[in-house]
This record gives structure tokens, sequence and C-alpha cells, in this order.
């Protein structure tokens, strides 16, 4: 029997010897190379933290102590070292083990959010309430990466916590030196410097025993050598920054030996304050294709860059060639720059695109100064973590009215890695932005075309939102309706009865609705808006023209594009019913793209069964051919 089929949780690792660790976390990392690459997900992070999960659950008490997973895609081995063993291979499946921690899956898991830098804000609330509650037994522990720590939550949090004396707060710092690519920016420059400097610790800890044995303690003599000492000491090692903040710092500690890292932890735990453990690891560690791979260490499996045929893809290519047309495009990633595509245009232009780290609001914000003096910045990031930037769009972008153009990778249903990385909050959060004016491509040559008319705007913020994935098929317009493109008229014969306005990808979902329809007898003009805001004033007259009108949207439905469209034809006194079809407004579960949409009723078939019912409520006196019912619990309004 193996090592870890033994291990039913954290209590059945404290019994164990030093070579048991080891066999066990061979076992670990051959369990976790060979599930990732089968079900996709986070390998090389989780390879870097095999002896650090096993010491931290041997010296802390789990779930009595609590432990945050910054982002927590690194949260597998604690996955594994907390009873779900046997489950391990669903992971990302729908229906099986989260890619993240997941409260329902486990009294061990906390924080769900995989937004990164959270987890010092977390710690230090969790800490404070402890202290308030009157259990100081508890200690509360987050595990952060060198690449999460860039984020300015973790600066707010570090701020704070260092005069938080009261907290039973162990900070783990898992410094790799990698985010996706390798970590940049000061921060990462003093972790290096930091490491390099162990280098001379021996150095140091013989002037530190020879000061000590020194007749001259007290003397003048002591006082210059031990200025020369400090000299030294900050020459040869630099000052610890969070030392200098008023945290107490251990390290740096090699997180591949267990036992030392267990050594650092228990002096830490014992401390009683807060404190900051800095453990070096090597990302992918025990796989030579994740530690030698140059690109990102294997930090995910398929590997997030943007593959031949990726939206990401025609977007990076794309901007190659406005980049080479228009000096004054810059592109700023936030730790992202090959999977968002920016790759090929860094190699191409590498002064005109700047890494912020894991920093969505200052990306924003540096890219509204850039603007300022008269460049026109290109944000790529993901959907889902543009989030975090919402003010700045607003007040420091919009307010000011300055050209810089999201570029909103990931938007819509993403798939596997679950509610928090879906991308359906951009598209309502971005119609609240005055002036904001949002594109949304329906195929790989409105991506281009798009960008480029984007990049053209010079009195505001623009979005460019498109879904993870390959692009499909390439669709024509057969007519212009205003700005829009009319992309399917009736069918021969068929009145028409529904205007369906399709915003991006689901403009093609549209025309496979109206074939579906048609067969029904029911004429459906489909339209892609193109912008999706502001809506084009054509849909008026439009909307006049049909019977129904019917948004689809890869987007929450509440205040999206759908809303917007209603919205206008209220305003305009056009008496029109508007089905606003979209993702319902609520944290949805891991799975395949497909199976989201699916379950939430985007599905050609779904939304085809839900016009033809509305419109024979419509028209009771027609005699169409109805659809089968809606399943019960599909949205039927
Ligand atoms: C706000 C936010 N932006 C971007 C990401 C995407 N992302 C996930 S992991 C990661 C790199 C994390 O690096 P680090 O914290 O050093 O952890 P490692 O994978 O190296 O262990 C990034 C950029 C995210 N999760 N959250």
């Amino acid at each position: 029997m193996s090592q870890l089929e033994h291990i039913n949780g954290p209590e059945d690792l404290k019994g164990l010897n030093q070579d048991q660790l080891t066999r066990l976390a061979g076992e670990i990392r051959d369990l976790l190379i060979e599930t990732t690459v089968r079900t996709s997900g986070h390998l090389g992070p989780n390879l870097g933290v095999v002896e650090l999960t096993i010491a931290i659950h041997r010296v802390f008490d789990s779930p009595k102590d609590k432990i945050v997973f910054d982002t927590g895609h690194q949260a597998y081995v604690h996955k594994l070292l907390t009873g779900r063993v046997a489950q391990f291979g669903t992971l990302r499946q729908r229906g099986g083990l989260t890619g993240y921690p997941c409260q329902a899956e486990s009294e061990h898991d906390l924080v769900e959010n995989s937004h990164a830098s959270t987890s010092l804000s977390y710690a230090d609330g969790l800490a404070k309430a402890y202290t308030l509650r009157g259990e100081p037994d508890r200690t509360v522990v987050a595990v952060i990466g060198d690449g999460a720590l860039t984020g300015g939550m973790a600066w707010e949090a570090l701020n704070n916590i260092a005069a938080a004396k009261d907290s039973r707060l162990v900070m783990i710092v898992n410094d790799n030196g990698w985010s996706y690519q390798p970590t940049i920016g000061g921060l990462a420059e003093h972790l290096a410097a930091i490491r390099v400097s162990q280098r001379y610790e021996n150095v140091l800890d013989y002037i530190k025993t020879t000061l000590s044995r020194a007749p001259l303690v007290g003397g003048p003599l002591y006082g210059a050598f031990h200025g020369a000492k400090k000299g030294l000491k900050d020459f040869l090692q630099p000052q610890v920054m969070f030392e200098d903040l008023g945290i107490k710092y251990v390290g740096p500690i090699d997180g591949h030996d267990e036992r030392l890292v267990e050594t650092a932890l228990r002096r830490a735990k014992d401390f009683g304050e807060p404190v900051l453990v800095h453990v070096i690891t090597r990302k992918g560690l025990g796989y030579a294709e994740a530690e030698q791979n140059t690109a990102d260490r294997l930090h995910q499996v398929p590997a997030a860059g943007a593959a031949p045929g990726s939206w990401s893809r025609v977007f990076g290519d794309e901007m190659v060639a406005i980049g080479a047309r228009r000096p004054d495009v810059v592109a700023i990633t936030a730790a992202m720059l090959n999977p968002t595509g920016l790759g090929q245009f860094a190699a191409a232009y590498p002064d005109r695109v700047h890494d912020v780290g894991i920093a969505e609001q200052h990306a924003v914000t540096s890219a509204a100064g850039l603007a300022m003096a008269g460049l026109h910045p290109v944000v790529a990031i993901y959907s889902t973590f543009l989030n975090r930037a919402f003010d700045q769009t607003l007040m420091d972008v919009a307010l000011h009215k300055l050209p810089v153009t999201l570029v909103l990778d990931r938007a819509g249903v993403t798939g596997p890695d679950g509610a928090s990385h879906h991308g359906m909050w951009d598209g309502s959060l971005m119609q609240l932005v005055p002036g904001m004016k949002i594109a949304a491509p329906r195929d790989g040559k409105r991506v281009a075309e798009l960008l480029n008319e984007a990049v053209e705007v010079s009195d505001g913020p623009t979005v460019v939102r498109f879904p993870k994935g390959k692009v499909g098929g390439e669709v024509e317009a057969v007519a212009k309706l205003g700005g829009m493109d009319v992309l399917r008229e009736p069918a021969e014969g068929l009145s028409p009865d529904v205007l369906l306005a399709g915003a991006g990808v689901m403009a093609m979902t549209g025309l496979e609705v109206a074939d579906r329809l048609a067969g029904h007898g029911i004429g459906v003009t489909v339209v892609d808006p193109r912008w999706t805001k502001p809506v084009d004033e054509a849909l008026i007259n439009a909307a006049r023209q049909h019977k129904l009108v019917v948004t689809v949207e890869d987007n929450g439905r509440t205040g999206g594009f759908g809303d917007a469209v209603a919205r206008l034809l209220r305003d305009h006194d056009v008496d029109m019913p508007v089905k606003t079809f979209g993702l319902p407004q609520e944290f949805l579960a891991h799975g395949t793209r497909d199976e989201v949409l699916d379950e939430a009723g985007l599905t050609p078939q779904h939304l085809a069964r839900q016009i033809t019912e509305a419109v024979a409520r419509r028209s009771p006196g027609e005699d169409r051919e109805t659809a089968t019912p809606a399943p019960e619990g599909q949205p039927v309004e």
C-alpha cells in the first residue's frame, strides 16, 4: 500500500518519520503529474509546494488553525493531505473536485476566490477576529506566492498586519521567482537579492560570533566594528524590507527541505505575533518537463499561452500589425504576457510593453497616465480580473475621457476554473461607465476589425471582449443596419417575427437558432451589434418591424447588453417585448464551456424552444408548430 493511501487527514501525517515523508512527497508528485496531464490543471505551482504543504499540515492543526492559500491554484497538495486522494482523478471535471479550495469539499478549505493577492487581508481579519473572540489557541496561516505578493492588496494588508501585534498570524511567502513568467519589479529584485545573500550568511555568522566574543564590547572599537558589520551586512545582505516594516522575518528557508521548513514554521507559530516566513521553492520540481520549461514552468497544463487559432492569438497578431503602423500604441499586461497573446508584440516592440505584475488596478491607472501623455494604451487582461479595476476604469480613465483600450480575454463562460474565473461581469460593469464603448467580435475577422476601430477612438475608453478558446468560422454580413451587421434575413416566405441580436459569439449561436426557428415557421432577423455599448439606435426602427426582440449574450443577464437594448426601446416608447438571454446571475460551477452554457440554457436548442413558446404566446391565433416545453429549471419568462 502506498504512503498516500494511509493519509485520510492531516493527523495521519504527524507520526511519519523523515523517510516516510520523503516517500510521500514522491507519491504526491507522481499523482499530481498523472492527474493534471489528463484533467488539465496547475501542475508547476503544486509540484513546488509539496514539502511546504506537508510541513504546514504537520506543524499547524487544521481546521482549528486556518490555512488561506493565496489564489488557491497551489492547493492540490492540500487537497490530497486532507482526505481527497480517492476523488483527485475528478479534478476540474463537472461535478468533481474544483481546481481551488472549496468549502463544500472540505472543512479544511476556506477561501475559494481565485483572484490573487487577497490572502493576507483574509488572514488579517481572521486573526483579529480570533483575538477579539478570545481564541488565542488558533493560528492563521497565509501562503502567498512572490507573484501574488506583487498585488496592491497584499501591501495594504502588510501595512495593517505590521501594526496588529496581537495577531497570531504566519505569512508564508512561497518564493519561486515565477508568476506565469518570471516575476518582475522591485519586489522580485528584492526577494532575489535576499536569496543571493544566503551565500554570504556564513561570512556574517562569522563576524557575529567574533564580535560577541570580542573583549571590546562597549568600547569605541566595538562601535566601529559594529558599524562596519552593519555596513558589510547592508552591502552583502540587503535590509529585509519586511523587517523595516516592523514584521518579524524568518528566512530564507529551502522550501524543499521539509525538516527545515517545519523548524521555521514551529518557531513562527510559537512567536505569537505576525511572522513572515520566506521559503524558496522551485516551480515544477520533480518533473523535468516543467522544471526546464522556460516559458512558464508548466504553470498550467495545457499551457495557457495564445495557441494557434485562439482568440488570444488573433488579437496578438493584430496588435503586432497595429504596432507597426501606430508608434503611439503601447501594451500593458498584469503578469499574463503570453496567456493574453501579447508575447509577439513584446518581441517586436520590447520598449512598448509593460508587465506590471498582478496589479490590474495599477495597470488601468498607469494606462490613464500613458494616455494623458499622448499614447494609446491597450490593457490586455482576463475579463474576470477587470472587476478589480472597476473604479480605476470609471474614475481614472473614463472621467478623463482617456483613450485606453481594455482587451478582455476569456470573456463569458470559461469552464474548468469555475465560479471565480467566468468572465460574466464585465459586460454589465462596463455598461455603467459613461462614455465607454464596448465591442464584442463574433469571429476572428471581427477581432481585428473591432480592435482597429477601438484604437482609433481618441476621446474615451473602449473595451474589446472575446471568449476563451479557438475562434470558429467566419460569417460575413448580408446587410448593414446602422453600424450593425445583419447576418440573416427571415427565410423566404416567412414574416419578420423575431429580431435576434446576439452579442459577440452569441451572434453565431443566433444563426443556429434562426435555422431551428425557420423549421417552426418563425422568421428571424439575426443581427450582430458589433458594439454592445452604446446600443445602436438603428435597433429602434428594426424592432418596430418585428413582433419580438431577443437578445443573447455570454454575460450575466443583469445589466448587460440585453438590459441596455430593453432600456433603449422603452426610452423610445417602442412597445415591444424583449427577451434577454444570458447567464443566470449566479456563481456558476466548473465544467466545460459547453456544459456550463448548456446548463444556463444558452444552446441553440434551448433558445429555439423558448423563443418558439414566446412567439406562440404573442400570436395565439396563428397556427405554428410549437416545440416541446422547456425542461424544469430552465428560465422561462
Ligand atoms: C487578480 C488576478 N490576476 C491574475 C491572476 C492569474 N494568475 C493566476 S496564478 C498567477 C501567478 C501566480 O504567481 P505566484 O503567486 O508566484 O504563484 P506560483 O504559481 O508561482 O506558485 C496569475 C497571474 C489571478 N489569479 N488573479
